[in-house]
């Protein structure tokens, strides 16, 4: 494996949509204590559920720490790999490389990962096994991998529709905990130049709570190229209608890089979810102290999907609008079967599914992981 310091762009290299096909999806096997509770049990549950779908038409590939390697080589099921490979959580989207291609080769981009903003409003500490996932598994697939540990991104805070658009967040890309010594115009220029990509819509915000400082991958998704699905509530009660506002506002007066205006499909969002007591009590304290509170209001959004070769994944809460979700995602990916997955056991972690993959893009040169 080569370690490259070029620039992917100037390379000939692009990341492609998520509605490309797909050679594999990567995962991480849930062990966090304190992020997932009674010792992950549930969340493991869900994330095996989300596999086996993925699974179908994908080849999948699971990190496991070596204490739950014969956990999740138990769980899952003979089609998936499972690897040993330490790490400090379970957000593949977030510490695995994105992926680029210029068409025949693969590589991975190695983004510094800091827990979601350092010691400015990180969420653990240490994150130095995350930090270290990207170039382990470029190692593993065998792909050259690109080293941009010096520019701090994770996965769900970008989308592309591999025709020169990125969609990203104010609210995340520009926090302090981040790159704090680049300007939006220099963070800006750096996607272009690592993504392969011509334009940057900015949304200003994600989903309320969302402890990623407002993932875009919570909020807004590509489904075709000019087309997005984007997290509503109708209600301007509440805390999110200004923020799902803004990002309307924004999208009905951008552009794609082909300079095509982008067609706004809205998801509605299910009643707010909150955590109970009895959850919060099966979660173990970070350093002493809680790391959800009773009540707390979770990040939860039917937009945190992942787009499968065959299927569309869509985490469901038990909420009446779960089936409004499902039908519109039906309609808007007429050639995938869209499934959901009971979620609200990977949503306690604080993301969902979209943030649990990690996708492989196919390129026709014949190499598989
Ligand atoms: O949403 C994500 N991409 C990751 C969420 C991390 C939450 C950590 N508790």
């Amino acid at each position: 494996m080569r370690i490259l310091k070029t620039v992917p762009a100037e390379d000939g290299f692009f990341m492609p949509a998520e509605f490309a096909p797909h050679s594999g999806c990567i995962m991480i096997f849930p062990h966090r204590r304190d992020s997932w509770q009674n010792g992950a049990y549930a969340a493991r549950k869900a994330f095996a559920e989300v596999i086996g779908i993925i699974s179908q038409s994908e080849e999948v590939t699971v990190c496991a720490r070596f204490d739950d390697y014969d956990s999740a080589r138990g769980m899952l099921p003979e089609r998936v790999r499972v690897v040993e490979m330490e790490s400090d959580d379970s957000w593949a989207r977030d510490v695995a490389p994105t992926f680029v291609t210029n068409g025949r080769e693969l590589r991975g981009i190695d983004w510094g990962f800091n827990a979601w903003g350092g010691l400015e409003d990180g969420l653990y500490f240490p994150w130095d096994k995350d930090n270290k996932m990207a170039r382990k598994l470029c190692d593993l697939m065998r792909v050259d991998v690109y080293d941009k540990r010096d520019f701090v991104l994770e996965g769900g805070s970008i989308h592309s529709d591999g025709e020169g658009t990125i969609l990203t967040t104010e609210a995340c890309l520009l926090s302090r905990g981040r790159n704090p010594a680049l300007t939006k115009e220099e963070i800006e220029e750096e996607l272009k130049r690592c993504l392969g990509a011509r334009k940057v819509i900015w949304l200003p915000s994600g989903i309320y709570q969302d402890e990623t400082n407002e993932h875009v991958d919570n909020i807004c998704a590509f489904t075709a190229p000019a087309e997005v699905v984007l997290a509503w509530t109708d209600d301007e009660n509440d805390p999110q209608y200004v923020l799902s506002k803004s990002c309307l506002d924004v999208l009905e007066h951008s552009t794609d890089a082909a300079g095509r205006p982008i067609r706004v499909h809205k998801l509605p969002l299910p009643a707010p979810v909150t955590i109970t007591a009895e959850e919060c009590d099966g979660l173990d304290d970070m350093n002493g102290e809680p790391t959800r509170i009773p009540g707390e209001r979770l990040a939860a959004s039917y937009v945190n999907f992942y787009i499968s070769n065959r299927n569309v994944i869509c985490p469901q809460f038990g909420d009446p609008r779960d089936a409004d979700a499902l039908r519109i995602l039906q309609e808007l990916f007429p050639d995938r079967k869209v499934e959901g997955v009971y979620a609200r056991d990977i949503l306690i972690g604080g993301g969902n599914i979209h943030c649990i993959t990690q996708q492989i893009p196919a390129v026709d040169n014949g190499v598989h992981i």
